[in-house]
């Protein structure tokens, strides 16, 4: 379904829920920010851990830094509207995440991001919580199973959400973020994966994660994003969904590598793949009267010199996504980057996306 119909609909809901105005939360005002952007034909641009490190760079002394490098700044002259930031680790009650960010730097970042007039989401790769191994041991198929109540993990998986709402909850109460819990859960990378736990376990994963932070620390500050890896298709989407309820925004995670060292074929592969992905969730997101973006996406290495103008932004412009968010830059990978940096001899490209009337940075 194309802008104009999505509008309409998102319009009428809101002109449904009239008479009495309650007071606006600072959640509301985030759902409505989101919703504008879509109304306007707008799309915000996010980059994860953009304040943290950089292609070659890494925050050291975070309490005094004043977090002012970015390199979507060195690259365009802009900070990306939203930041994304990892959990991962969190739930041992570790000091840094899975990629060596200390949570005390991640929140002073998320804070200063907000406090610029930006908005902040967060993903979380935790542990295996039966196996010891990481997000991505898929050794065992009885992982969700064991987390469940009655299972032989619940006890401590439960002290693994505590530690997550902890630290969401030490951003403040008031401030609005999104969460991304469980995400690609139609791939077979992660442990709450495909094949690794069936559709039933996994909706009770997801709602017993928000009944946790939701109704047992009222953390009611926190939009909720579905993110499926959105190549299974609408029904696959929707095999998993955890329910109305649970759930703010529909996202999905794609990427767009280079395929075979062509570029042009590359190109027309990522936008079949994303017209054909964004087309379900217009409706999916129509139907269930939520939000939707791309949650991830990126070409990693950025090989095409005009993957922003000629291959990102001709592949969304047409679909009411809120934001789109290109994954990290490792500062200790070199060819593991998904926005430019200054210097970066495709950096030009990046800077005519920023200044694109639909694609919005922070000014
Ligand atoms: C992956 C890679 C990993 C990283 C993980 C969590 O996509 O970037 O290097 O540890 O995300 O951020």
């Amino acid at each position: 379904m194309k802008r104009s119909l999505y509008i309409l609909v998102v319009c009428c809901l809101a002109a449904c829920s009239g008479g009495k105005k309650p007071m606006e939360t600072p959640r509301d005002q985030l759902v409505h920010r989101l919703f504008s952007y879509a109304e306007k034909g707008q799309i915000a641009y996010g980059h994860q851990d953009d304040l943290s490190y950089g292609h070659n760079w890494v925050v050291t002394d975070w309490e005094n830094d004043p977090l002012e490098r970015s390199d979507v700044k060195g690259a365009t002259g802009k900070y990306p509207a939203i930041v994304g930031f990892d959990l991962g680790g969190i739930e041992l009650g570790s000091e840094q995440n899975l990629d060596r960010v200390p949570f005390g730097l991640m929140r002073k970042a998320a804070l200063k991001h907000i406090e610029r007039g930006g908005m902040v989401t967060f993903s979380w790769h935790p542990r295996n919580p039966l196996t010891g191994g990481d997000a991505w041991d898929i050794s065992s198929k009885e992982v969700v199973k064991s987390i469940l109540p009655g299972g032989e993990k619940n006890a401590e998986f439960m002290l693994w959400l505590k530690r997550a709402a902890d630290f969401l909850e030490s951003l403040g109460k008031d401030t609005p973020l999104i969460f991304r819990p469980w995400h690609e859960n139609l791939g077979s990378w992660f442990w709450w994966g495909k094949d690794l736990c069936s559709n039933t376990e996994y909706q009770e994963l997801f709602r017993m994660t928000w009944l946790y932070f939701t109704k047992e620390r009222g953390l009611t500050n926190i939009l909720w994003c579905y993110s499926p890896n959105g190549n299974a298709g609408p029904e696959a989407y929707m095999s998993r969904y955890p329910g109305d309820e649970f759930v703010d925004i529909l996202g999905i995670d794609t990427y767009g590598n280079i395929r075979g060292g062509d570029v042009e074929a590359s190109r027309a592969y990522f936008r079949g793949e994303i017209t054909q992905q964004l087309t379900y969730l217009t409706a999916l997101s129509t139907g269930h009267h939520k939000l939707m973006c791309l949650s991830e996406t990126g070409q990693e290495g950025l090989g095409d010199p005009e993957w922003w103008t000629a291959t990102l932004e001709p592949a969304i412009r047409d679909y009411s996504i809120c934001y789109v968010l290109t994954w990290r830059n490792a500062h200790d990978q070199p060819g593991h980057f998904f926005a430019a940096w200054e210097g970066f001899e495709h950096a030009a490209d990046m800077k005519a996306f920023s200044e694109l009337d639909n694609i919005v940075f922070l000014d």
